[in-house]
């Protein structure tokens, strides 16, 4: 059996879903879709051009000679009914940094078992080393659609990982993946800030699940606010809204902590925590909004309450007035003007 051949075996018996090695310097032309990338998008350098060193892991890992790609599949989990229209759901089951999870647990034995063979190895759980959706397309594990996102046959619910290695190896995979129907457009008609404006296009500044997870001192337009709808951390509308996504979802395991953290995760809920209580219960998994601006969570849910047109929220949204953060209070005040001239508005005889 082949070095290749005996890691694939070994990524099978952990129940990771698919795997496959490409040698480094096939990554060199992830630096082309970068840069038409840059030139479609407004700030395009500014926003993307942190993602350079993606093209070329060999420049900061000089050693490096292959990547071992792999992708665990996360649509097997419950997720609770209530969180659905609020998180991204590769967040609420984001196997990064929790070591209960099956999928952590698989990927810890795979990188011993690297180890084992004598391989040097380099990896980074929450933000990666190389660009992933690419180096699953060169790995032959599934393709990337015209949402940017990650698929195989069994849809884009796919959490990817990588390792640098010193070795060169490759193993590459025929995936059987039909195209996307032709004139589809369900993705970029979803998009609710229309941040994915053409196929293969997306502009990151604007997308929801950028701007939830922003921890920079600022509330966003009334625009914005609108269009965020009633997302709280990151957003599916362009995978839900995807003919190729539809019936993947299998919703048959217990993530590890998720029921007992999702009462605490609904919008009037987050508005009763205080920040010690967010931070205690939150930053360690939702680690995008860091320490420093847990307001962001506040705004978020104000946000939602809004666009739900919650009336019931208005006592929290009353409290909310007391916050110790001058931004959540002023936003607290506009929803509260914002639900009462709903309310006029829609009382008001026709
Ligand atoms: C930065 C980043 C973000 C940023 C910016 C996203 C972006 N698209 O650039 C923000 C914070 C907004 C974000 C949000 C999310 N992210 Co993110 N993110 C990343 C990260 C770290 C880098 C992505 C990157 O390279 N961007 C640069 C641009 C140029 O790449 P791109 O938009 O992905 O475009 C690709 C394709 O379109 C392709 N391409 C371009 N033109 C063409 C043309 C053709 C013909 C083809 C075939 C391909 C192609 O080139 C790019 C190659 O990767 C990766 C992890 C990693 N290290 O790769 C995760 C990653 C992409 N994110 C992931 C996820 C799940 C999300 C969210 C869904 C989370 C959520 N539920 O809210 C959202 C979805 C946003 C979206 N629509 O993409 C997953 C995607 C898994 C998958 N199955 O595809 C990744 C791979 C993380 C992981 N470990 O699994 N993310
Ligand atoms: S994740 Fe949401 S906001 Fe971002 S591109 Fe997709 S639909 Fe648009
Ligand atoms: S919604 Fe349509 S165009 Fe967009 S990725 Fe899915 S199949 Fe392709």
């Amino acid at each position: 059996m082949t070095v290749e051949e005996r890691i694939l075996q070994k990524a099978r018996e952990l129940g990771i879903g698919k795997c496959g090695i490409i040698k480094a310097q096939a990554m060199l032309d992830y630096g082309a879709r970068l840069q038409e990338r840059m030139d479609r998008i407004p700030q395009g350098p500014a926003l993307y051009g942190r993602f350079r060193g993606f093209a070329d892991p060999r420049e900061a890992f000089p050693w490096a000679k292959s990547i071992i790609i792999s992708a665990c599949f996360y649509g097997h989990y419950h997720i609770p009914q209530a969180l659905l229209p609020h998180y991204g759901k590769y967040y609420l089951v984001d196997m990064r940094l929790n070591p209960a999870s099956a999928e952590a647990q698989a990927l810890r034995a795979f990188e011993a078992y690297l180890h084992e063979l004598g391989l040097r190895t380099a990896t980074e759980e929450k933000y990666g080393l190389t660009a992933l959706r690419w180096a699953a397309f060169k790995a032959g594990l599934g393709c990337i659609r015209q949402n940017n996102f990650f698929y195989t046959e069994e849809g884009s619910w796919f959490a990817l990982n990588a390792w640098l290695i010193d070795r060169e190896l490759e193993l590459i995979h025929s995936p059987q993946v039909p195209a996307c129907p032709p004139a589809c457009t369900c993705c970029i008609r979803s998009c609710p800030t229309a941040s994915l404006s053409a196929p293969y296009t997306m502009n990151m500044a604007t997308c929801v699940s950028r701007l939830s997870t922003a921890n920079e001192v600022c509330s966003y337009s009334d625009e914005i606010n609108r269009m965020m709808g009633r997302w709280i951390y990151g957003c599916d509308a362009c995978q839900n809204s995807c003919p190729m996504n539809k019936g993947t979802w299998k919703d048959r395991d217990r993530f590890p902590g998720l029921e007992d953290l999702a009462s605490w995760l609904l919008p009037e809920q987050l508005l009763s925590l205080d920040y010690e209580d967010i931070r205690k219960r939150l930053s360690e998994k939702f680690f995008y909004i860091q320490e420093g601006s847990l307001w962001r969570w506040k705004l978020n849910a104000i946000n939602a309450l809004v666009n739900d047109f919650q009336e019931a929220a208005v006592p929290a949204l009353l409290k909310a007035q007391e916050d110790s953060c001058e931004l959540v209070r002023e936003k607290a005040l506009w929803a509260l003007h914002r639900i009462g001239s709903l309310r006029r508005s829609s009382t008001r005889p026709t």
